[in-house]
Parts: structure tokens; C-alpha cells; sequence
């Protein structure tokens, strides 16, 4: 039999273009997508919906039950910025969250687990040039700290319960279907949606912070890549620095002009300017490229190729009369 998969928090950036990929890949029926809210309507219209709650273990477990899930991926959290508005929720969601998804694969209910991690895990003790897999990690976000200590127990349940749970440390996610939430790399998608609609945009950061970033579909490559791979390609079980590319604000505007010359960007730094300074700004995931094979596709004009492409047919067409 074919694997089952559980997609929890299926409805944000990440997770709802997972769920339509691994849909591409298994089939329709055999990827059911879960989140607490069903306001994503292309994705709740795209295949099988439940509403699962991260935080509360039993509403987890009678979905796996119902649907005899094998595989979880959880992509259910609070990042960066909205974790330090509310430190205490993101803790409770973060780790709430992964403690159950692992317990239910101790429990053996499931097989395998896809738990995301991020360069948040990092923070200004680290070298932040082409940081290393292994290295000091003292992350100043409540989200860091949530991914640091995750690592660890990802990690633990693998060498104590025999658990097959893999991760990646993604950096900041662009892509055009779904908006992003609450994250300090969000600057990199946003800016695009405005160039696109209003030939402006008011960046929060400032020009010159440098952050490693990736496109979507190298991000859900990257996914499906180590979950496919062999167990025993898979060395690190805490988990894998992943890059693709690196820039700064004013590299992304200078990418966007090429496209929309009249493009207008000012810089107003925020509480976010703190959290950007604090992560790296190039990432070495040599052991992930040796180990099973990582390789990324986009660059940054490609990046910007792509998203304006996409969002002009989003705003612009939708804006044409059809008659
Ligand atoms: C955030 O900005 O919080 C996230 C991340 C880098 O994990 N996108």
C-alpha cells in the first residue's frame, strides 16, 4: 500500500504548496491537508480537508486514525516577528506542536515526520558568513529558540526511540500563491506583490541586510528530496543547513527595475531590522548537497522573473473584463 500523508497547517505558504505537489506526486486522496482554518479556499477546494488543531495531541491523533496516515509533515508555527509579539503562544504552539507529531511516531501510530526548521536557529554569536552545519547557535527570537531546542529533540527521538524524522533549516521563502505570515524574511515576497500593484514599496529592513533566501519550488524540491532519500543518506537528524541564494534589499529592488523600471523603494527599519541583523547572511549546506544530493535551480533574476510573471497575471488580468 501507497503511502498516507498529513499535512498540519496546510493552509500557509509553505504548506498548502506542499500539499499541492505531493498531491501531484501520490495522488489526490492519499495527501489529506489540515489546519485550524479553512480560509485558503483553493486548497481547501483542492482535495481532502480536515480541521486539525497542532496544539491538542487527540485532535492529531484521530485524523492519523481516521485516514490511516503513515507520514506527517508539520508545518504549523508562529514565526520570527509575531513570535516576539507573543512569546509565550509560540513557544506553546511551536513545541506543543512537534512533541505530538513525534509521540505519535514513538507510539509507532505513524512512520515519518517532516519537521521544518529555519535559520532562525542562528543568532549574532554565529559566524554569518557561509555558516556553518555545526557551530555556536544562540538564537534571540522566541521562533529561534523554539527551532533550536526542536533540533534537539528531533534528534533525541531519533537516537533514543528509533524515530525517522527529518529537517531542513530553510531560509526565507519567496513565492506568489500564498502570502507568508508574520515572518521577518516576508520583506522579500511583499515587495513583490507591491511592485506589481503600486510600483512602490516601503521596506521594513534596511538596504544593505543581507539574508540567505530560496524560491518555493526549491524549497518544496528540497522537501521531497530528503523525505524520499535513503534513511541511511540521512547523517543528521537534528537539522540540515539549506541554501540557495543571498541578498540584500537593494539587490532585490535592482533585480525588480529590471523589469519595472519606474520601481520605487524607501526604507523604514523596524523591530524586524534586529531579527535580520541577528541571522546569517550566507549559509553552507555542503552536507546536505553530499549526503542526498541537494541542489537548488533560482537565482535571484530568476526568482524575480517568476514571481512577476505570476503576480501580474494574478492582478493585472484579473483586472481584463472577460466577456
Ligand atoms: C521568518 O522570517 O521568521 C521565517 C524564517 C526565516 O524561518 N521566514
Amino acid at each position: 500500500m501507497g503511502s498516507k500523508i498529513l499535512i498540519i497547517g496546510a493552509s500557509g505558504q509553505i504548506g498548502s504548496e506542499l500539499t499541492y505537489k505531493l498531491r501531484d506526486l501520490y495522488g489526490r486522496d492519499n495527501v489529506i491537508a489540515s489546519d485550524i482554518s479553512d480560509n485558503n479556499v483553493d486548497l481547501v477546494n483542492s482535495g481532502i480537508f480536515e480541521f486539525v488543531d497542532a496544539k491538542d495531541y487527540e485532535s492529531i491523533k484521530s485524523c492519523v486514525e481516521k485516514y490511516s496516515i503513515d507520514t506527517i509533515y508539520l508545518m504549523a508555527a508562529m514565526l520570527s516577528a509575531t513570535g516576539e509579539k507573543h512569546p509565550m503562544a509560540a513557544w506553546d504552539l511551536n513545541m506543543s506542536s512537534l512533541f505530538h507529531v513525534l509521540n505519535l511516531a514513538k507510539d509507532k501510530f505513524i512512520e515519518k515526520v517532516f519537521w521544518p526548521s529555519s535559520i532562525a536557529v542562528f543568532g549574532t554569536t554565529t559566524p554569518a558568513l557561509y555558516t556553518p552545519q555545526y557551530t555556536v547557535m544562540e538564537p534571540s527570537t522566541v521562533y529561534g529558540i523554539t527551532k533550536q531546542v526542536g533540533e534537539r529533540w528531533c534528534e533525541y527521538y531519533h537516537k533514543n526511540y528509533g524515530v525517522d524524522v527529518r529537517s531542513l533549516r530553510y531560509p526565507g521563502i519567496i513565492s506568489w500563491k500564498t502570502k507568508p505570515g508574520g515572518g521577518t524574511t516576508d520583506y522579500a515576497v511583499e515587495i513583490y506583490h507591491e511592485a506589481v500593484t503600486k510600483k512602490f514599496y516601503s521596506c521594513f529592513l534596511k538596504p544593505d541586510t543581507e539574508l540567505p533566501m530560496m524560491f518555493m519550488d526549491d524549497a518544496i524540491k528540497a522537501t521531497t528530496d530528503i523525505m524520499n532519500a535513503h534513511p541511511n543518506t540521512i547523517k543528521i537528524r537534528s537539522s540540515y543547513n539549506l541554501s540557495a541564494v543571498s541578498f540584500t534589499p537593494r539587490e532585490l529592488a535592482d533585480s525588480i527595475k529590471k523589469h519595472i523600471p519606474d520601481f520605487e523603494i524607501e526604507y523604514k527599519p523596524d523591530y524586524r531590522q534586529d531579527i535580520a541583523n541577528s541571522w546569517p547572511k550566507s549559509i553552507n549546506d555542503s552536507f546536505a548537497r553530499e549526503q542526498w544530493g541537494w541542489k537548488h535551480n533560482f537565482k535571484l533574476d530568476d526568482i524575480t522573473k517568476e514571481m512577476i510573471f505570476q503576480l501580474d497575471q494574478k492582478y493585472n488580468d484579473a483586472k481584463i473584463p472577460s466577456n
